[in-house]
């Protein structure tokens, strides 16, 4: 089972889509086991974004993160990273395939609607910068149960 962190940017959450988007990932059978609307600090933008430092997107990326809400989620299953990266599409929403996130609800290639961690050090890494212990929940569905093959005795 793999955890990941996925971030709804501003412009999901202005464009009113925050709810399309939470339900593919449920459409799809993730599990999501942390939710919360959030303004990104600009502490937290910089420290999350660091590897980025550098590219000369910097700035206006920190700048449109912090500038409104966003819906930060901790999203489970097994295989949820490239899961979520396959279902959110190619970074810029002008090369998004469609049936993708990026590729059905955006056009710009700054405004990108989403944010998904690329690897499991990534999403270690970031779950713990926007969730404190405790709000990353576990539980059970029972619906997993045909969400899962369990018949081996792990989820395939
Ligand atoms: P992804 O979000 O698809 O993993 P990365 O990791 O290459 O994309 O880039 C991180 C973020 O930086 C992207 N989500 C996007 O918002 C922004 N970004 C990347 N390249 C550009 C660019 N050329 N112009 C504007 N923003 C960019």
């Amino acid at each position: 089972m793999e955890t990941t962190l996925i971030i709804l940017k501003p412009d999901a959450v202005q464009r009113g889509l925050s709810g399309r988007i939470i339900s593919r990932f449920e459409e799809k059978g993730l599990k999501i086991v942390g939710m919360k609307l959030m303004q990104i600090s600009q502490d937290l933008a910089s420290t999350h974004y660091e590897a980025h430092r550098e590219r000369p997107f910097y700035a206006g990326l920190v700048k449109f993160m912090t500038s409104s809400p966003v819906v930060v989620m901790a999203v489970q299953g097994v295989g949820a990273i490239a899961i979520s990266r396959s279902m959110m599409g190619a970074t810029f929403g002008s090369k998004a395939d469609a049936g993708t996130i990026r590729g059905d609800f955006g056009v710009s290639n700054s405004f990108n609607l989403i944010h998904g961690s690329d690897s499991p050090e990534a999403a270690e890494r970031e779950l713990k910068l926007f969730f404190k212990d405790g709000e990353v929940l576990s539980f059970e569905r029972p619906g997993d149960a045909w969400v899962y093959d369990m018949s081996s005795g792990s989820p395939e």
